[in-house]
């Protein structure tokens, strides 16, 4: 297969709510897009998760495009590859970072090979289940009653998993007013977005009363040591997002003891070759995954819906629907929630399984380069 050319296309789509979380709060997301055309003339579709401001990762929409236009697209265009897993070592030669900008791409080959040899994306990595767990990721609100009220109407929309954020002075308060509403049994997790420090690890102790089913990335993205010093005091599991920039650093956290459950984004770890290895890693030492969200447009929802359906994904993943996120989504059809909180796989459809809306898309379009091979 051969990647003869790649559109690159910024839009913007605003969020129905905007979405806060320690470091900041997005209104609207603007989202590259790329769609990607190999030389039998097969198209896929796929999304950069970069935000607009660095505070999650150090990228940016802004980076990627540069890094995407002038050093990952150059290295896969125009070159004959057998197999999607290819172009993850393709893309790390010499080429430090900027996993966001390396997944984009990565993860348009594995749909495209998925798509010419008409089977799900799915299927073509080995994924096991018809339909994926979903739960939802709760933005910080201003009030523990107002946290209430949003967890009673998600929970009556069927989510399996509910996602509290946090940050110091909106934390035990806001989960302890949760837990005393829904009771024990509530399938209730927190993240922090790496809002404290090593000197909060006596208040971080006191969340082991709230009966969580994980703590998110308390601490820095790059601080290992103090998460493994948290957990080892620490009954809460703790489990890694922003950590896990890729394999290596999943095989560190098991050697440290820095958590026991893993957040996996395709985005965030250089794309579906890195997930699946990420996968192996955790579930040969009996680590569960489960499959993070970046507010992702219906393209990028397709691709973290058919990374879940791998048989370690034991836990639900912050996969809701398009209808949470967006007044209209660019993909048909629009992807759904059963009202017992499951996503369905569409393994009849190759690829991701849903089909690009190419007239909205291009009514939203601010930007677009076409790059070629040569
Ligand atoms: O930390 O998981 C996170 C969104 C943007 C940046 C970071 C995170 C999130 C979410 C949203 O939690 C999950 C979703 O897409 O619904
Ligand atoms: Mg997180």
């Amino acid at each position: 297969m051969i990647t003869e050319r790649i559109i690159m296309r910024e839009i913007a789509l605003r969020l129905k709510e905007p979405f806060r979380i320690s470091s900041g709060t997005t209104f609207e997301r603007r989202i590259l897009l790329l769609e990607l055309l190999d030389e039998e003339g097969t198209v896929a579709w796929a999304e950069c998760v970069a935000g607009e401001h660095p505070n999650y990762s150090y990228e940016t929409i802004d980076t990627a495009w540069l890094m995407i236009r002038d050093h990952v697209a150059p290295r896969v265009l125009g070159r004959e590859l057998g197999h999607p897993t290819e172009a993850g070592p393709l893309l790390e030669r010499d080429f430090r970072g900027h996993p966001m900008a390396k997944a984009a791409v990565e993860m348009g080959i594995w749909d495209l090979h998925a798509r010419r040899e008409g089977i799900s994306l799915s299927r073509l990595i080995g994924g096991v289940r018809t339909a994926v767990e979903t739960g939802i990721s709760i933005g910080i609100h201003d009030s523990p009653g107002a946290l209430v009220g949003e967890v009673a109407d998600r929970l009556a929309e069927g989510y399996r998993k509910i996602k509290v954020k946090i940050m110091p002075g909106a934390d035990l308060d806001f989960l302890r007013a949760v837990r005393e509403e829904f009771g024990p049994d509530l399938p209730l997790m927190t993240d922090a977005n790496s809002a404290y420090r090593a000197s909060d690890s006596e208040r971080l102790m006191a969340f082991d009363d709230l009966g969580l089913m994980m703590i998110e990335q308390p601490f820095a993205h790059d601080d290992l040591l103090e998460h493994a010093r948290l957990q080892a005091r620490l009954t809460t599991p703790i489990c890694l997002d922003e950590s896990i920039t890729g394999p290596d650093r999943a095989r560190d956290m098991l050697k440290l003891g820095s958590g026991r459950v893993v957040n996996i984004k395709p985005g965030r770890v250089g794309g579906f070759r890195a997930s699946l290895a990420i996968h192996d890693i955790c579930r040969e030492a009996g680590i569960p995954v489960w499959c993070g969200g970046m507010l992702e447009s219906g393209i990028g929802r397709g691709y973290n819906v058919a990374l879940a359906s791998l048989a370690g994904f034991t836990l639900p993943g912050d996969l809701s629907p398009s209808a949470r996120y967006w007044e209209r989504d660019i993909v048909l059809p629009e992807w759904r929630m059963s009202g017992d909180g499951m996503v369905t796989l569409p393994l009849d459809r190759p690829g991701i399984g849903v089909e690009v809306d190419t007239d909205r898309i291009s009514s939203l379009t601010s930007r677009s380069e076409i790059l070629s091979a040569g």
